[in-house]
C-alpha cells in the first residue's frame, strides 16, 4: 500500500512519465511563495545587475528564502515523493523561473526549446536503452497556467522510455496528437521524470510566469546546483530536511564513524538508520509492512547495519 499516490498516479508515472496535483498549494500559500520568488527575484537582480528584459532563472534557489525551502518537505509531498521514488533520497538542485510576459509574441516560438534532461550527463548509463530513472522532479507552478501559451511546458508522454535511438530521431517520433500542454491553477504541482523529452511555450499572456522546480535523486548522486549546505542552515533544520540537504539527517560524519580507518561512504552503506531519518518517518506514515515505496523501483528491501548474507551454500558443492 502506498502513502498517499493511487494506483493510477503510479502506473501514470510509469508509464506516461508524469502525474498531475491540481491546487495542492492553497491560495494563501500561492500568495506566501509567490511573494517570496518576487523577494528573491528582487534582490538578484540588483545583486547582479540583471536587465529586466532578461528573465530570471535562478539555479539552488530552494534556499534563497524560507517559503521557498518549505515546498521541499511538506509533508504533503513528502508522502508523494517516498511513494514514488523512496526514502533513499536528497535533493538534487533547485530552479527558480520567472518568464516575463510577452503578448503578442510568435505562437510558433517556444521559450525554451524541445530536449531531453541529462543526456549528456548519462551518457554512457543507458546501454543504448531508456536514461536511468535516477532523477525525479517536482514542478510547483505559481501563476495562472490554464490558458495555452502561458509559458505552459509541453511534454511528449512516454517519451522517458525511449531507447537511444528514438531519443536520436525524436522529430519523427513525436506523435503531435500526443503531445501534452500542462494547463493547471495557481498552487498545483506535477511529479516527472524529467528525461522526459519536454519544452516551453511563449509566454504570450499578460501576467508573468512563475515556477519552481525541485529534483530529488538518490543519496548517493552528487547534487548539481550545490555541494555542500551551509552548515548554519544545516544546523538549524529538521533531520529529515538535513538528509534531503544531503547531509547526515544526524549531523554524523558522511565518511562513517571511523573515518580514518574504516572509510565508509554513509551516503552508500549506512552504519546508523538514524542518518537516513525518512526511513522511519516513512515507515511510521504506513504503520507498518510490506511497503510499496517508489513504484516497485524504489528502496523497499534495503541492505541496512544488520543484513546477513545468508545464501552461503556454493550450488557447486551440492
Ligand atoms: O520552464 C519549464 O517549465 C521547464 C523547465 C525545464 O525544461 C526543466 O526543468 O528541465
Amino acid at each position: 500500500m502506498a502513502l498517499i499516490a493511487t494506483p493510477e498516479q503510479k502506473e501514470r508515472l510509469n508509464e506516461q512519465g508524469f502525474f498531475v496535483i491540481e491546487s495542492l498549494l492553497s491560495p494563501e500559500e500561492v500568495a506566501v511563495v509567490s511573494s517570496a520568488m518576487d523577494e528573491v527575484e528582487e534582490r538578484v537582480r540588483r545583486e547582479r545587475n540583471i536587465p529586466p528584459e532578461q528573465n530570471f532563472g535562478m539555479r539552488n534557489g530552494l534556499v534563497e528564502h524560507p517559503a521557498i525551502l518549505d515546498l521541499l518537505d511538506r509533508p504533503d509531498i513528502l508522502s508523494y515523493i517516498v511513494d514514488v521514488f523512496g526514502w533513499n533520497i536528497q535533493n538534487r538542485d533547485s530552479v527558480l523561473l520567472a518568464t516575463d510576459a510577452n503578448p503578442g509574441g510568435d505562437p510558433a516560438k517556444l521559450s525554451l526549446g524541445w530536449h531531453f534532461d541529462y543526456e549528456e550527463e548519462f551518457a554512457g548509463a543507458a546501454g543504448g536503452g531508456p536514461m536511468p530513472w535516477i532523477d525525479f522532479k517536482v514542478g510547483w507552478y505559481l501563476s495562472d497556467l490554464t490558458e495555452p501559451g502561458h509559458a505552459t511546458i509541453l511534454l511528449v508522454p512516454g517519451s522517458h522510455r525511449w531507447d537511444d535511438a528514438r531519443r536520436a530521431n525524436w522529430q519523427n517520433e513525436i506523435d503531435l496528437d500526443q503531445i501534452f500542454e500542462l494547463r493547471v491553477p495557481p498552487g498545483s504541482a506535477m511529479l516527472w521524470r524529467p528525461t522526459l523529452l519536454h519544452a516551453v511555450t511563449p509566454n504570450l499572456s499578460s501576467t508573468k510566469r512563475k515556477a519552481i522546480y525541485v529534483s530529488y535523486t538518490p543519496r548517493w548522486v552528487r547534487p548539481t546546483g550545490h555541494i555542500d549546505h551551509d552548515p548554519d542552515l544545516l544546523a538549524e533544520s529538521s533531520p529529515i530536511r538535513r538528509q534531503l540537504l544531503g547531509a547526515m539527517g544526524d549531523l554524523s560524519n558522511p565518511m562513517g564513524s571511523d573515518p580514518r580507518n574504516n572509510p565508509e561512504c554513509q551516503y552508500w552503506f549506512t552504519q546508523n538508520w538514524d542518518s537516513v531519518p525518512l526511513r522511519r518517518w516513512a515507515e511510521e506514515q504506513h504503520g507498518g509492512p510490506p511497503f510499496d515505496w517508489g513504484t516497485g523501483y524504489g528502496a523497499s528491501t534495503s541492505k541496512g547495519p544488520d543484513f546477513v548474507f545468508t545464501q552461503v551454500t556454493d550450488p557447486r558443492m551440492n
